[in-house]
């Protein structure tokens, strides 16, 4: 088969039999002999003095072998800190501050772990967990980013002068001048939903000492090798005695690729009671103490000329940062990423931004899913449709006016970002062609006949993918993300072949499409390749999988291992075809063969057993047939575009997305039915986030929304079928042209569909902007009643 399962074939997922067949190592599967379990002691006040804790009846509990209070915790384990560098000024300030493992003489959110109980089983963990006495002094809690800036603020942490955990003000260009003399100005005050990933497996971590003593930590994790680092660093260990394993993960989404309290305290635990001791989180823990995401006020506002050309932005996104910097990425990463990305695929000069992330007494605000882009996705797309109805045009002529095309790339930004290559407005038109959208509108037009609310909704995007040297670099020297990825490739005797990388797919099909890459350089078959992720001991160290960066800065790698190889297995072929090295080829089935022979050749066993075997090699050749490469990539840009139909029920408030469209650019695809799948995934995510998604805390800092039955997630019903077009313009900035994309299905939604709720409410109320999300029934008709209110 060789060549024809690499790269651009749609070659079937090989990692999925297992999944389907249940033959899978998740951590909550996994039992060791004397193992025991952890129940955490969580803070069920927002802000409050711990004055103590008292353990002794939980000690005595049926089953309990070890109960650790703050106080020793905190002695056995450095706090988790995000130092960063560069000067605080005017323009910038980054205040971080410690993450304790668990609460010492503070308590800063509902969730914060205030002791640690070991036991035989979580049961009786549990009930002893149960028994334990906490004191505390409650404080004034600061549950919103306008009540933390306020002047006079309850400190969330003293030891700073105010709230502000960080800020960055950006000015491009005559901003204020523009406003003043714009023929139109559009501006609105948005919010968007605190929301989580929600993987299906929640956290879960394994640890136990080898028989060597070292320390194994198996761990629900994005990023196996960081975790390895900060376990060390913070336990205080030699990294070469830990072995961290990020086995099967259900899901991530951007919360795994963090370290955790109960990562570290799990490893302490088991390291001083020398057994295996797990913890698999509850929902209810992973809704409370798993970090959130998103939660912005936003200003934002266009100056328009007389022919729609959008002159200005200037934009201003607030986050709700909750209590801790987490680490390696920090709350500061949402309002950073929606400010540095924030004028879209759209030709603007002048800009103006700030981004601002206080600290709150709430669980800790980090990247989830698009990280900021669809904060820009909402609030960019939101303005470019008001600004349409207020100019009288429809929403699509108003994006092609604006919209970047093929020629105007590579781009740079006022942000001071380069886009690559690509056209979003030829995108915007391959989606209206996708989805037909003169039949939409006519479609729209005889159900209003009928008495029904149609709405459609666009959203033009641009998707930062990779965050390589480009985008990193001017941050300074970064102890925080390695941005380099490696692939280490073994050609066995038999011909078989071993992959090991230092992503770690869990869900993106990674087993197929790196291997496809392989396929497509040695002419071999998939099934040829053992793929090998997530085990510090036999992966080369790697920055593991976040910021749609794997197919890139991993496939980077892969490919780049591949062709080294192919190059090593060239030289041994040659001397045994005794030719020069520039007359031997790999032919499509994979064997090695004189350039024009009809000779057979040799095959890719012969020659791998040759590197180890042949007695009389070059002496100045490797032995086998064995490489390690690494790529540090550079950021390239996917272009898309998402089109939305939704029917709005007035009397009930309810929202039906009837249609959906994708328009996507992501280069050449290595398998276009993952890609398709990673979009699909993405799209029901944002239509989550747009309709459903919301975490709430009440007024004294309880998480309302602790079970699945409060927050509400996107099941099967409640998702059309996603009509999908594909463009391919090579990227500059990846070998192979490749840009990333796992992350922009989440993105596109956010942005369409409150459009199309406007679009569709805008016959009984004119054009009005949805200003906060998700969009409920109850905002639906808050829409409504304001504008009859309005009326009055
Ligand atoms: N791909 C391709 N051709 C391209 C680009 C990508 O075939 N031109 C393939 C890649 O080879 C890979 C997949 O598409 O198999 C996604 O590639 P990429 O865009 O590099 O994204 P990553 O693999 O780095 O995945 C990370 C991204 C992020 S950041 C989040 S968050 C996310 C997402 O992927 N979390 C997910 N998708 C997820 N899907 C699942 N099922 N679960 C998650 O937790």
């Amino acid at each position: 088969m060789g060549i024809t399962q690499g790269m651009g074939a749609r070659v079937q997922r090989v990692e999925d039999e297992r999944y389907l067949t249940g033959r899978t190592a998740f951590i909550d599967g996994m039992a060791l002999p004397r193992m025991q379990s952890v129940a955490f002691v969580r803070a069920e006040v927002a802000h409050a003095r711990l004055l103590g804790v008292d353990a002794e009846a939980a000690i005595a509990c049926p089953g309990v072998s070890r109960v650790m209070t703050g106080a020793e915790a905190n002695a056995l384990c450095r706090p988790i800190r995000a130092d960063r560098g560069g000067p605080s000024g005017k323009r910038r300030r980054y205040a971080p501050t410690d993450y304790p493992v668990m609460a010492g003489d503070r308590i800063r959110y509902v969730g914060e772990i205030v002791a640690a109980v070991v036991a035989d089983d979580r049961y009786l963990a549990e009930d002893a967990a149960e028994t334990m006495e906490i004191a505390v002094e409650p404080l004034p809690a600061v549950l919103d980013v306008e009540q933390a800036l306020a002047p006079g603020a309850p400190l969330v942490h003293e030891e700073l002068d105010d709230n502000r955990h960080h800020y960055t003000r950006l000015e491009n260009g005559e901003v204020s001048a523009a406003f003043s003399g714009a023929h139109r100005v559009v501006r609105s005050s948005l919010r968007t939903n605190r929301l989580c990933a929600s993987p299906m497996e929640t956290r879960a971590v394994l640890a136990h000492p080898d028989a060597d003593g070292r320390l194994v930590v198996h761990t629900s994790s994005q990023m196996p090798h960081m975790v390895r680092t900060k376990l060390a660093d913070l336990l205080g260990l030699p990294e070469r005695q830990i072995r961290v394993v990020a086995p099967d993960v259900g899901g991530g989404f951007g919360l795994k690729c963090h370290i955790f309290p109960e990562e570290l305290m799990v490893a302490a635990l088991a390291l001083q009671l020398r057994r295996p001791v797990k913890w698999i989180e509850a929902r209810r823990e992973n809704y409370m103490a798993g970090f959130h995401a998103r939660q912005e006020r936003i200003e934002f506002a266009l100056a328009l000329g007389e022919d729609g050309a959008i002159d200005a932005i200037d934009a201003a996104f607030h986050a709700d940062g909750g209590a801790y910097t987490s680490f390696p990425f920090t709350p500061t990463a949402e309002p950073t990423m929606a400010a540095s990305t924030c004028t879209g695929p759209y030709r603007v000069r002048k800009l103006r931004t700030e981004a601002v992330t206080a600290y709150t007494n709430k669980s800790t605000l980090s990247v989830c899913r698009g990280v900021g882009l669809p904060i820009v996705g909402y609030a960019l797309e939101h303005s470019i449709d008001r600004a349409a109805d207020a100019l009288g045009l429809d929403p699509a002529e108003l994006r092609r006016r604006n919209l970047l095309r093929g020629e105007d790339f590579p781009y740079g930004t006022p942000n001071f970002t380069m886009y690559d290559s690509g056209s979003p407005l030829e995108s915007l038109e391959q989606a209206l062609a996708l989805m037909d959208y003169e039949k939409l509108r006519a479609e729209q037009a005889q159900a209003l006949a009928d008495g029904r609310y149609l709405g459609i909704g666009i959203a033009s995007m641009i998707e930062t993918t990779t965050y390589g040297q480009d985008l990193l670099a001017p941050f300074g020297k970064s102890d925080n993300v390695a941005l380099h990825e490696s692939a280490r490739l073994r050609i066995e005797p038999d011909g078989g072949i071993t992959l090991a990388v230092g992503t770690h797919s869990h869900g993106q099909a990674h087993a197929t499409t790196f291997a496809q890459i392989v396929a497509g350089v040695l002419g071999c078959d998939v099934a040829d390749i053992r793929f090998v992720q997530g085990d510090t001991d036999s992966t080369p160290y790697g920055s593991g999988t976040w910021g749609s960066r794997s197919a890139v800065a991993g496939g980077g790698a892969v490919l780049k291992a591949a062709q080294r190889i192919r190059g090593q297995a060239v030289q041994v072929a040659a001397h045994l075809l005794q030719v020069p090295a520039a007359e031997v080829e790999v032919a499509d089935d994979g064997r090695f063969v004189r350039k024009g022979s009809k000779d057979p050749g040799l095959t890719r066993a012969e020659v791998a057993r040759a590197a180890l075997y042949e007695t009389n090699l070059p002496l100045g050749l490797d032995a086998g047939l064995e490489t390690t490469a690494s790529v540090t990539p550079r950021s390239p840009y996917t272009i898309a575009t998402h089109i939305a139909v939704v029917e709005v029920d007035p009397a009930t408030g309810r929202v039906d997305v009837l249609k959906y469209g994708v328009s996507e650019d992501c280069g050449p695809m290595i398998n276009p039915m993952v890609v398709e799948g990673q979009i699909a995934g993405g799209v029901v995510q944002g239509i989550g986030a747009a309709l459903l998604e919301q975490h709430i805390y009440d007024d004294s800092g309880q998480l309302a929304t602790a079970s699945m039955a409060d927050y509400r997630l996107p099941t099967a019903p409640f998702v059309p079928r996603i009509a999908m077009a594909h463009m391919e313009t090579p990227s500059p900035h990846s070998e192979s042209g490749i840009k990333g994309m796992g992350e922009g299905g989440a993105v596109g939604p956010v942005g369409a569909v409150p459009n199309a709720v406007s679009d569709a409410l805008k016959p009984l109320i004119g054009w009005q902007p949805v200003t906060e999300l998700p969009i409920t029934p109850e905002r639906v008709h808050d829409m409504l009643r304001q504008h009859r209110r309005g009326g009055e």
